[in-house]
């Protein structure tokens, strides 16, 4: 049980919610909702009282265009954030990184919300939003996508993430949002799809060294390295980053392909410049087009190194994600060859893919190998239907 999540207006899995499990034994039809909200709200009924923090913690918003609050966020992320499995890596996000992933159109600095210590001021909690419509199932909501939510190693298990939630929820609510999405490496109650990671070498024996691959049992350290080698030359005719003069037409060509999914993005215009434009160390767009200029294939990824936890040489390593990809005239497969080699050329030791979108399509022959870990998608406040990988148009950061 979940002492917090069960107080949720989050989705219950049927098989560990006992009243679906008494219906389905008493045969009962349990019709399962898949759209609409879980609880109805309005602004008028949301508490106007921040939540109560322990004794000598606040809370504060953290303005990331004020260098030493940045700084703040970006140390206490560093050092605290997300790590695998076996401790061996953690999410290392840019300073730059993090103020493009909260400062969409639209943010709201009260919704970058962090706990302080009363006297010295130094940060122990984290959490924040930005607006995001969400079609689910075909249907237009407003919502929120929720990301790095953080407690400082020294505060765990002592249920102040409840307590971000809880606020982070109270504040959204007040501007009439009702719902959010986001994603977890952990499993817990609302979740409506899982994704796996899959990962493509670039510098195999950097890889190696630090302990995030090995060589195959049939392989040569030499014979690993060269069938990892990507083309430097892109094949697409016409491959180049991406500008500002392509952005209503890559934007179509995203969200007319995005149409085939069960959840993702209600991109605007504005919303899509601000994500996919290239942004050095942070973001990598490119497109081809026809002779007249329209827009036909787009691939892009974002830059998420991780630190070495306990490594004695290498710091880092530099991983690009794989983001929004619509190949129209090339085969996907073709389009992503390219798209690793550009990889390579920005100094990335490994391309990272969930299998969401029609990925499948490419994983296995342009050799990406199935990683330890697995991303779950959750919805906060809203009916949905279980979603599976390739049915999923959505890549949070
Ligand atoms: S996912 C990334 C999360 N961050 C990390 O993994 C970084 C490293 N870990 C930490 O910093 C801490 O371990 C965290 C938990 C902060 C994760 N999402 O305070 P506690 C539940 C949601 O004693 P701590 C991301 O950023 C847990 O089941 N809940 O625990 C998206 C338990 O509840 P219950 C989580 O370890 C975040 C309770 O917290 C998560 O000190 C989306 C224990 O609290 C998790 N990742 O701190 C947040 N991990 O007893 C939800 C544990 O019921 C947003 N828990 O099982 C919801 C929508 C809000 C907006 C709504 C608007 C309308
Ligand atoms: O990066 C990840 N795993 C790597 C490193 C594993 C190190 C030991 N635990 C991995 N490497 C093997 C790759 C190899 C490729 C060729 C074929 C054989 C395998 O598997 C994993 C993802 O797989 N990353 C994490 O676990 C980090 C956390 C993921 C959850 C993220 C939550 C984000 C929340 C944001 O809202």
């Amino acid at each position: 049980s979940h002492k917090f999540w069960d107080t949720q207006p989050v989705a219950r899995d049927a098989l560990q919610d006992d009243i679906s499990k008494q219906l389905e034994a008493a045969t009962i039809k349990d019709e399962k909702k898949t759209t609409g909200y879980i609880k109805e709200q309005t602004v008028e009924e949301i508490r106007k009282e921040p939540y109560p923090l322990p004794a000598g913690f606040e809370w504060c918003v953290l303005d990331v265009n004020n260098e030493e609050q940045l700084d703040m966020m970006y140390n206490l992320l560093n050092r605290n954030y997300v790590e695998d499995d076996d401790n061996m890596f953690r999410f290392d996000y840019s300073r730059d990184f993090l103020k493009w992933a909260v400062c969409p159109p639209g943010y709201k600095v009260d919704l970058h919300l962090a706990v302080r210590a009363q006297k010295t001021g130094k940060l122990f909690g984290v959490i924040t939003a930005i607006p995001q419509a969400m079609i689910v199932d075909g249907v237009k909501v407003e919502m929120v996508e929720i990301n790095f939510l953080c407690v400082h190693k020294k505060l765990r298990s002592k249920r102040l993430a409840p307590v971000l939630i809880k606020e982070i929820t109270r504040r959204v609510n007040l501007t009439g949002v009702f719902s959010a999405v986001y994603t977890a490496g952990v499993v817990l109650p609302g979740s409506i799809g899982c994704a796996r990671y899959y990962h493509r070498s670039i510098q195999f024996k950097k890889l190696v060294e630090v302990g995030f691959t090995r060589v195959p049992n049939n392989q040569t350290m030499a014979t690993a390295v060269k069938l990892n080698r990507v083309p430097a030359q892109p094949i697409t005719k016409g491959f180049r980053a991406m500008e500002e003069r392509d952005v209503v037409g890559a934007h179509k060509l995203l969200m007319d392909y995005l149409v085939s999914f069960k959840v993702y993005p209600a991109l605007t215009v504005d919303e899509f410049r601000h994500w996919i434009l290239p942004k050095d160390k942070v973001v990598n767009s490119y497109v081809s087009t026809s002779a007249d200029g329209t827009v036909e294939n787009l691939c892009s990824f974002y830059h998420l190194p991780s630190s070495c936890v306990k490594h004695p040489t290498h710091s880092h390593i530099y991983a690009a994600y794989s983001y929004y990809n619509v190949a129209t005239t090339v085969p996907l497969k073709q389009l992503m060859n390219d798209c690793l080699g550009q990889a390579k050329a920005e100094g990335q030791d490994v391309f990272n893919a969930l299998n969401v979108m029609e990925n499948d399509k490419f994983l296995h022959d342009l050799r990406f190998g199935m990683g330890d870990g697995n991303l779950n998608y959750y919805l906060y406040n809203w009916h949905s239907p279980d979603v599976q990988p390739e049915e999923i148009g959505l890549v949070l950061l």
